[in-house]
């Protein structure tokens, strides 16, 4: 049994930024990485949460991303808004873009933001979740590093290629699902090799292409595409509108940029916005009903929407706090003195 330990929220945030600061992180990306981190293990996502300060801090140890770059953002149409992250994680780049997307969008109807040259570690629902809050509905992509098999091929050409897709709700929560376009996301094998135990079938090949349960062997082989070839068509997808569409790397131009250094994906990200109110004005209320409609469909036969384990952890975790890996503690702790 894996030994844990016991932190605040506050905590699990201290422990980030005290290693990204201690590592040369300016304050602003230390910032924004911490409170990304915090969120992801508050949510219960550990594959995006803690665990990345380790990848981060390799990444700029490999001299894979500036520690300190001031990104400029742009519109260069009124729908359009460019984030320049110059080489930077996305992280503060999106926080410094999202205003101007809320406000273009609450123009236009409909707004798209290209976050550009940067390195990429995140779950995508934090960077939608801000605009169902503003009652939009928003989408996100991003392409990764090229790790994965397209269906009926044995050889990675995609990244593991999320998806994320918001719908903002009255008074409650907003539906959001935000899936690897991979059978799991590779953050979830990587914590089944730390851990040191097999992985479920169908996840991936190893180097032979033969299917394996060995973690290590399908990180050094290939992951699959969930749902056979609709999966390997929508992680196309994403490589080419969050790749070539925003003038930037496809997950096989990441690979090779990374030069086997283990650092966070280099490339794009793409995030559309929708304003309802530009389709519906008055009528919203009306035909958001029908949405909530089908929401009570879904979970009245006891099935679950999407986003409401995370929601659940994230209760449990502001009243609670966390149970952290002892071990990752450590590593983290380490980094501040080695
Ligand atoms: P999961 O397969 O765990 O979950 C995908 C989605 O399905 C989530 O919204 C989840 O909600 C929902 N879900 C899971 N089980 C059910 C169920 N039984 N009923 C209804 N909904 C369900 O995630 P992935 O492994 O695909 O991805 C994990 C994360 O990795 C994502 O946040 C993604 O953004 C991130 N990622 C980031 C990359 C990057 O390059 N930055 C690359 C790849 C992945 P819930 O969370 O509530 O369980
Ligand atoms: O878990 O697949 C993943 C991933 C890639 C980049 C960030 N997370």
């Amino acid at each position: 049994m894996e030994e844990k330990l016991h932190l605040t929220i506050d905590e699990v945030h201290q422990l980030a930024k005290e290693a990204l600061l201690a590592n040369g992180f300016s304050d602003q990306h230390a910032q924004a990485i911490a409170e990304n981190v915090t969120s992801g293990e508050r949510d219960g996502c550990a594959s995006h949460g803690l665990y990345r300060v380790l990848v981060c801090v390799n990444s700029l140890r490999s001299g894979k991303v500036s520690a300190d770059a001031l990104p400029i953002i742009t519109t260069p149409a009124p729908a359009i808004v460019k984030a320049d992250a110059q080489g930077g994680y996305s992280l503060l780049a999106h926080r410094l873009a999202l205003p101007v997307l809320i406000e273009q969008t609450r123009k236009t109807g409909i707004g798209a933001l290209a976050i550009n040259h940067c390195l990429h570690f995140s779950a995508l629902w934090m960077d939608i979740e801000p605009l169902t809050e503003a009652g939009m509905v928003a989408f996100a992509f991003t392409p990764s590093h090229a790790w994965v098999a397209p269906a009926g091929g044995n050889r990675p050409v995609f990244g593991t290629n999320p998806i994320a897709f918001g719908w903002p709700r009255k008074d409650r929560s907003p539906f959001i699902f935000d899936l690897a376009t991979s059978m799991v996301a590779r953050g979830e094998i990587e914590l089944y090799r730390r851990a040191g135990k097999p992985i479920p079938e169908g996840w991936g090949i190893d180097a032979e292409g033969k299917s394996t349960t060995d973690a290590q062997a399908v990180l050094d082989g290939a992951m699959l595409t969930f749902g056979g070839h609709k999966g390997s068509a929508l992680s196309a997808m994403v490589e080419l509108i969050a790749g070539p569409l925003i003038g930037d790397m496809t997950s096989a131009d990441s690979i090779e940029f990374d030069k086997g250094t283990g650092s966070s994906p280099r490339g794009g990200e793409l995030i559309i916005a929708i304003d309802p109110d530009r389709f519906l004005g008055d009528d919203r209320e009306q035909h958001f009903s029908r949405a909530e409609k089908m929401f009570t469909a879904i979970e009245s036969q006891g099935a679950r929407l999407p986003s409401q384990r995370r929601y659940q952890a994230r209760m449990r975790a502001l009243e609670e706090g966390l149970d952290i890996s002892k071990k990752l503690y450590d590593e983290i702790k380490a980094l501040s003195y080695s």
